[in-house]
This record gives structure tokens, sequence and C-alpha cells, in this order.
């Protein structure tokens, strides 16, 4: 076999086994360039006989543009194949059906406390608000728990004077209100408030209140009790049983604790977590403000009476979802949170 057939079969069978642009190249530099081996052969043109190298030229030139040829041939094969595996890497199926999103929902706390309100709202009470950072005064003074009184040790909070703190209840947006308004006065005030409580299964010590109010002429406790039926029911179901135990508090006279039948047994008792096997749990507390909270807010005591109420919206939502730990309702962890969402959109 002569070098030139050599060159033709060694550089076809490469070209043959080369997957890609650099290995073309590099069989292009070997084969026909400037130190290559057609171009090799070619120089050594100059040992043949003038007579034998027009023959001779004219078959390197043409196993130049074959080769040339067949490199580019070649090349254009690779570029198209890899232009087909993206173009097929990249197709978008644009009817196939879309990837469904989290639907999201409102927290369960935020739609326990908007039950709530609109409950209350439902029965003509407007909602007010106030600051969290309270005065002692609106706090505690006004309603009838002074410096030393023992109920200051269930409402311990953080000072940041010795007048000023952060509020333990919302009691004190109602005295500002009776401070500020005639009666009828009919409100609702639900906010963040603050005790020093450790954290566990059913305390925190920022947690989530509803309190309520009202003030009129004639206002008596059958007012009270079937005003908070209405919420039991409206919150926790139709079908709940309510009752009322005598209780203590200092801004209310007589106090009631309010029970409603457990959501989670039925009221049966039997084998239950929640109820502790009574077939009762408390939902809040209530009672008739006492006189010394209306005159200390500037209500003629003598004139009007009221009813007040303060509901913890965890202890609610725990009730109503049948939620063991409060402190689920803060790490905001989404396998806990997804259960309250409607799925996906
Ligand atoms: C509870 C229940 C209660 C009130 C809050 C109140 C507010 C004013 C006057 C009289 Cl301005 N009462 N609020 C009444 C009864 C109970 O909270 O379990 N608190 C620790």
């Amino acid at each position: 076999m002569d070098a030139l057939t050599s060159i033709r079969e060694e550089t076809l069978k490469k070209l043959g086994g080369a997957s890609n642009e650099a290995e073309i190249e590099q069989l292009r530099v070997q084969v026909l360039g400037r130190k290559g081996e057609l171009t090799a052969i070619l120089r050594s043109m100059g040992q043949l006989s003038p007579g034998e190298r027009p023959a001779f030229g004219q078959k390197v030139n043409a196993l130049r543009e074959e080769i040339e040829g067949a490199l580019t041939q070649k090349s254009a094969a690779i570029e198209s194949a890899q232009k087909g595996a993206r173009i097929k890497a990249e197709t978008l199926d644009i009817s196939a059906p879309g990837e469904a999103l989290p639907a999201g929902a409102a927290h369960p706390l935020m739609s326990t406390m908007e039950k709530i309100v609109k409950t209350f709202v439902n029965m003509g009470f407007r909602v007010e608000e106030g600051p969290e950072i309270e005065l002692d005064h609106f706090n505690f003074e006004l309603l009838n728990i002074p410096k030393n009184h023992p109920a200051r040790d269930a409402q311990d909070t953080l000072y940041f004077s010795e007048n000023i703190l952060l509020r333990t209840h919302t009691s004190p947006v109602q005295a500002r209100t009776m401070l500020g308004q005639k009666p009828p006065i009919r409100i609702i005030c639900p906010g963040r408030v603050y005790r020093a409580d450790e954290l566990d299964l059913t305390h925190s010590p920022a947690f989530i209140q509803c309190e309520g109010l009202v003030v009129d002429e004639g206002i008596t406790m059958a007012d009270l009790k079937g005003t908070l039926a209405v919420f039991a029911r409206e919150v926790f179901g139709e079908s709940v049983q309510v009752r009322f135990r005598p209780s203590f508090f200092p801004f209310t006279e007589p106090s009631a604790e309010v029970d409603v039948s457990c959501p989670a047994c039925g009221g049966s008792g039997e084998n239950c977590r929640v109820c502790k096997g009574t077939g009762w749990v408390e939902v809040l507390g209530s009672g008739m403000v006492n006189p010394r909270v209306l005159e200390l807010c500037g209500i003629d005591s003598t004139k009007y009476t009221g009813f007040a109420f303060g509901i913890g919206v965890e202890r609610a939502a725990m009730l109503k979802y049948n939620v063991p730990d409060m402190r689920l309702f803060y790490e905001n962890d989404s396998r806990f949170l997804a259960q309250f969402s409607k799925g996906r959109l």
C-alpha cells in the first residue's frame, strides 16, 4: 500500500470514530496542517523526477480535497446531532397540565380570632384596639388590681420602668374606651398580651386575647349568659352545651368561668385526653363588671351595669382544631400549617 492510500484509510477510519469537534480539528491539524502528514508528502515531491511530479501533485491535491470534504461533512453531522439532542431536551410540552401550587391559608390563630371577632361584630359589638406597651394605671389600677394585690403575681410581666409595662390582658383597651365614651358600650378587644410564663404545652409568654365589654342600663347576668352561649355555639359548633361556674376576678363581681361540652369527645368524657374524662372544658372567664371598675373608669355605677369576658385565642384554637401543644402555633412547621390549607391550587 502506498503512503497516500495509507494516509487516506487511516484518516477516514479515525474520522469515523470521532465524536466531537475537537477530535475532528485535531485530525485536520495532524493530516492537513502546516506540519501535517499530507503536507510532508507534498514537500517530499522534490525527490521525484520532474516528469512524475504533476501526476503525484494531482493525487495529493485530490486526496486533500477528499479529506477536507469528509472532515467538513463529519463536522456538520456532529453539529446537527448535537442540535437535535438539545432541541429534544429543551422541548416544552405546552399541553402538559400545570404544576399545582400550595394553596396557603390563614394561620389557625388568625382564623380563630377572625371567627370570634365576627361572631361578636354580628351581635353589634365594635372592635377596639390599644397599645401593647401600657401604663400600670390602665393595666392594673383601673381594673381594681392595686399595687401589692395578689392578682399581680399571676400577671407578672416585663416592666420598662415602675409604671410602664407590657400589657397582661386587653382590659386596658376597655378601660380607655370607658373613659372616652358614654354607654351604651359594646366592644371586642383582640390583641397580643404578655405574661412572665414559661413556654409549655398550654402557656406562652406572648399570646392572643379577645376581651369583650358591654355597659348599658339594665345589663344583667342573663345578657352575659345569652351572649356567651351564642359565642360558644358559633365557634365550637351548634351542638355544644354551655355551663357557668362561679369564679373570681378582681375586675368582675360576680365572676363566672364558662365551660363547653368537650368538642373532642362530644361530652362523654370516655378516654378523652382533652377534657381528662370530665366531658367539659373551660373556654373563657367572665363576670359582671365590678362597680368599682365602672367608677374608676368614670361610669356611674348607680345608673349602669355591664358584663365582661376574656377569651384566650390559643386555647380556643387548640379546642377548635384539637391541637395538643400550643407551641405548634408558633413554630411555623409547614407540616403543621399545611393541615389548615385547602390543599393545592
Ligand atoms: C380570664 C378572663 C376576663 C375580664 C376578663 C374585664 C375587663 C374590664 C372590666 C371587667 Cl375593663 N372585666 N375583663 C372579665 C372577666 C374575665 O378574663 O381568664 N382572665 C384571666
